[in-house]
């Protein structure tokens, strides 16, 4: 028999539960069933710090927890009811949405960040998904600087069942990208979905490549890409800020996707990435599977992040 497929709510919880289980060990034993005062606010300022939620929003969410408990003893549930609630806040109003079916066609998606962040792998479980709701997806490998990164990609591109178009190792991402959408629009695709590397000889080549791969595939399409999603590694950390500015402040971002969620007890760092950035965070990983990349939903990454079940 094949096991239930789990909710998405039960992955995303799963996936968090690093972070959770730290999060729910520290606020059990400093909260629950003592009356809050303000050493106990202080401490858990600073265990919303250590969860990498930054001191701005750290400072804040203590403070709506002390306008609601202060004085008061709590339940563990209240308290993560009143932590989830409060980190929701943070957040709401920084929560995007990626729907490359609704916008024009082909939909062309850029995919950028540090070598290692998961391009690739994002890029694979979003083909995946797209073919699996009928539409006709071509991949283009514009990471020609590794050449294990075509055949990797390959791979997620078979399994997605979307077509692929490659270019000789070192031959000109920027050449490829348009191409890709050349044939994109020649051939009706619905979504053309460009890999770029991580990684080249020095971050200002890198920069380099990735402008000119926008740029050549505006001449095609003057609203191209319609996104340029970041990809950015959770278990960096406080990491994960630098690499925001660098990007954001070099190419046009318009979306965020963090991944490996899963592969951390500070998933909280999301949450000053997304006040960091100019682009809302739309998709985040928690885990390898194709169904571990997931819309991001505030309120339910909140939620998770603290252990409590679906609303
Ligand atoms: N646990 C976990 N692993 C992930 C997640 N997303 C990606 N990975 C893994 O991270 C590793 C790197 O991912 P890639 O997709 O190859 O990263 P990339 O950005 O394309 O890297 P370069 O091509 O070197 O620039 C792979 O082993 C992925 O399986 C996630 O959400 N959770
Ligand atoms: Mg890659």
């Amino acid at each position: 028999m094949t096991e239930p497929k789990k909710g998405w709510f039960q992955r995303l919880t799963d996936g968090l539960s690093r972070s959770s289980r730290q999060m729910t060990e520290q606020v059990t034993s400093a909260f629950v069933k003592k009356p809050l005062d303000q050493a106990k606010l202080d401490e858990l300022e600073e265990m919303l710090i250590e969860a990498d939620l930054g001191p701005k929003a750290a400072a804040r969410i203590t403070q709506s927890f002390a306008e609601q408990r202060f004085g008061k003893e709590c339940s563990e549930d209240e308290i993560k009811q009143a932590l989830a609630e409060a980190v929701a806040n943070e957040l709401v109003s920084r929560q995007g949405v990626f729907d490359p079916l609704s916008g024009p066609r082909p939909y062309v998606v850029l995919f950028i960040g540090v070598n290692g962040s998961g391009k690739t792998t994002t890029l694979g479980k979003i083909a995946a998904d797209l073919t699996g709701r009928g539409a006709k997806v071509l991949i283009a490998a514009g990471d020609t600087f590794r050449a294990a990164a075509v055949e990797q990609l390959k791979v997620w591109a078979d399994r997605a069942g979307a077509d692929f178009i490659s270019a000789p190792n070192g031959a000109d991402a920027a050449g490829l990208a348009y191409d890709a959408v050349e044939k994109g629009k020649a051939e009706g695709y619905d979504v053309v979905l460009i890999d770029t590397a991580g990684r080249l000889q020095n971050k200002q080549g890198l920069m380099d490549e990735l402008t000119k791969m926008i740029r050549v595939v505006r001449k095609l399409d003057y609203d191209a890409p319609h996104e340029v999603l970041l990809v950015l590694d959770a278990t960096v950390g406080r990491n994960a800020l630098n690499q925001e500015n660098i990007f954001g402040n070099a190419i046009g971002v318009t979306g965020i996707v963090m991944t490996k969620l899963d592969g951390t007890a500070r998933g909280g760092v999301l949450v000053p990435v997304a006040q960091a950035s100019d682009s809302p965070i739309k998709l985040i990983g928690v885990g390898e599977g194709i169904e571990d990349l997931q819309p991001f939903d505030a309120r339910a990454f909140s939620r998770s992040l603290v252990g409590l079940d679906a609303a």
